[in-house]
């Protein structure tokens, strides 16, 4: 298989995490979704990352879709996404504000990057920070309530974990999140226990400011 996207992307990391603990192996396709934004749109239309191509040749975009099609491969005993009921529904939850941060997080980066500096807009920057700030901290209460030695849900790694650590891990690269070293205590302590893991270090990488 072919991982397109370079792992300083949260959405790419995670699958990237996702396919060494499962054993599969993959190609890395270490692209820029500046510098090689046309070689990119050749496999996904919208020009972003990740994308997977398959060993059929299906080109898959969207982490969540890519990770949806890894866990029906491996099947439901080594699938990292609870199956169903209450422990799904809070590992989709948990993803959903993880995810959403980088997401704010990376648009944070790209006013930067890909807007003059006279056409830059504070509030919305300001905006952007709050909603990914309100997030990670959902998270960090949410660990600190249930006890920062577990995983976020049940008793295994789930993709909860993978997600939030790929998440916070990209945002205190990118942005110094938890400069203040008691800011989403819980979260750094989940993050430190995923990164020590062989498949986080394999796939940790500085980041690298997006460029045009
Ligand atoms: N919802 C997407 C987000 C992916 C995403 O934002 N990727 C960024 C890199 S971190 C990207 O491709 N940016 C280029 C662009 O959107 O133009 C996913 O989960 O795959």
């Amino acid at each position: 298989m072919l991982l397109i996207g370079m792992f300083d992307s949260p959405f790419v990391r995670r699958v990237a995490v996702t396919m060494k603990l499962l054993d599969l192996p993959f190609e890395h396709g270490n692209w820029s979704v500046g510098r090689d934004f046309d070689r990119i749109r050749e496999y996904n239309p919208l020009g972003r990352v990740p994308t997977l191509v398959t060993n059929d040749g299906l080109k898959l975009m969207e982490s969540a879709a890519i990770l949806d099609y890894i866990d029906e491969l491996v099947g439901p005993e080594r699938a990292l996404l609870p199956r169903s009921g209450a422990e799904r529904r809070q590992a989709l939850n948990l993803m959903a504000m993880a995810t959403g941060a980088a997401e704010k997080g990376v648009m944070q980066l790209y006013e930067r990057a890909f807007r003059p500096e006279s056409k830059r807009h504070e509030p919305w920057v300001e905006r952007c920070r709050l909603q990914m700030s309100a997030s990670l901290s959902a998270i960090d209460r949410y660990l600190g309530e249930r006890g920062v030695s577990q995983w976020l849900v049940g008793k295994r790694m789930t993709q909860a974990d993978i997600t939030a650590a790929c998440a916070f891990t990209f945002l205190n690269d990118a942005l110094r999140v938890a400069a203040d070293s008691v800011m989403y205590a819980s979260l750094a302590t989940l993050a430190a226990r995923c990164e020590s893991l062989p498949a986080f270090q394999e796939t940790r990488t500085a980041f690298l400011a997006p460029a045009n």
